[in-house]
């Protein structure tokens, strides 16, 4: 049988973050594929494993290296599959590694997860498979409220272990609080949708729709804010929960990228948009999520790349997509 997921680390030595990948892989019962190969020290091995893979239907690629991360570009630029870039923490805290991977040129895409967070791929690879396939999309469900009784646990430990003459730690503990059930989910089959928090973020959304359109994507774009429109946004998820891509566009503190992963379990890819900082701000505050709630990252402001992201998802069950994907490609960049 053809596995579903190939990690490719660039060295041994990122061993530590790619068995993050596997025991997620492992529990979500996704057969995978290990090897090391490196696009510096033997690149052909990297092409014939890549043009292999894609050729027999792997459907997603994880990259793990650190330093000059070169590897996961590398890899994307021989498939049209999905390549989720794992940023190691090599030198300078994985900063290079970490700018290595997102900040991709048009139309080469790599959807990047924290530094270190071979687990995050590993969830996101489920999410894609999970897209179209049920088993897989059951685990992921199940997986999520490991995260959830992890924080349970975490609050209990705590509790028992603070010692205090003013703390009350009864206070509000009998009372469970569960997700508010919206009745009207719209039921039309979206592929994608496009969230952005603000309308100061609109030009960087109509280059994600335009691409999107090339393809031939169903998509809906819309701007809400979810600390703005607080009550609103919850319910809004509700009802696109059809979806089977989010693509969140934000600036600043990209809460509304956070938002839509709380409340969706499908793929999310972010883009940060530059406000202040250069958009450093908003790109960190979408990669770093912690263990358990993946944004797959785009560079900043290429919300042209998000779109081929989302192709790449979506061409695995979709033929017509696929093609247009693979011809957007061979346009090198000039559309
Ligand atoms: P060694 O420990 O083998 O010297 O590797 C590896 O992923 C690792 O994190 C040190 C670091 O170099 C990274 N590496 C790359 C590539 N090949 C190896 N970034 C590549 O092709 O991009």
């Amino acid at each position: 049988m053809v596995p579903k997921v190939m990690i490719i680390l660039g060295s041994a030595s990122d061993r530590k973050i790619a068995e993050k990948a596997t025991k997620i892989l492992e529990k979500l019962q996704i057969p995978y594929s290990l090897k090391v190969a490196s696009a510096h020290r033997t690149h052909d091995k990297v092409k014939g494993l890549v043009v292999d893979a894609t050729k027999d239907g792997v459907e997603v690629f994880i990259a793990i290296a650190g330093l000059a991360a070169h590897l996961p570009g590398a890899i994307a630029a021989y498939t049209h599959r999905p390549v989720i870039g794992v940023p190691v923490d090599g030198a300078i805290v994985g900063l290079d590694a970490l700018y290595a991977c997102v900040q991709m040129p048009y139309p080469i895409a790599v959807p990047t997860v924290g530094i270190n967070r071979g687990d995050n791929a590993a969830i996101l690879a489920g999410q894609i498979i999970a897209s179209h396939d049920d088993d897989v999309k059951a685990n992921i469900s199940k997986l999520r409220k490991e995260y959830q009784q992890k924080v349970e646990n975490g609050e209990k430990e705590l509790l028992a272990d603070i010692e205090g003459e003013y703390i009350d730690k009864d206070y509000l503990s009998d009372k469970t609080y569960e997700k508010t059930e919206y009745s009207e989910t719209l039921d039309d089959t979206l592929d994608v949708m496009i969230l952005a928090g603000s309308h100061s973020d609109s030009a960087i959304a109509q280059k994600t729709a335009v691409l999107l359109e090339r393809m031939n994507v169903s998509y809906k774009l819309d701007y809400i804010s979810p600390v703005r429109d607080v009550e609103a946004f919850e319910e809004y998820m509700a009802k696109r929960a059809n979806a089977k891509v989010f693509i969140a566009i934000s600036g600043l503190s990209s809460v509304v990228a956070g938002s839509i992963v709380a409340l969706s379990e499908k793929p999310v890819i972010g883009v940060p948009c530059e406000k202040k900082l250069q958009g450093q701000d908003a790109l960190y505050s979408m990669v770093n999520m912690p263990p358990g709630m993946p944004i797959g990252t785009v560079g900043i402001d290429n919300g042209k790349n998000a779109a081929i992201v989302a192709g790449e998802i979506l061409a695995l069950t979709d033929k017509k997509v696929e093609e247009r994907l693979k011809w957007i490609r061979s346009k090198s960049g000039d559309l």
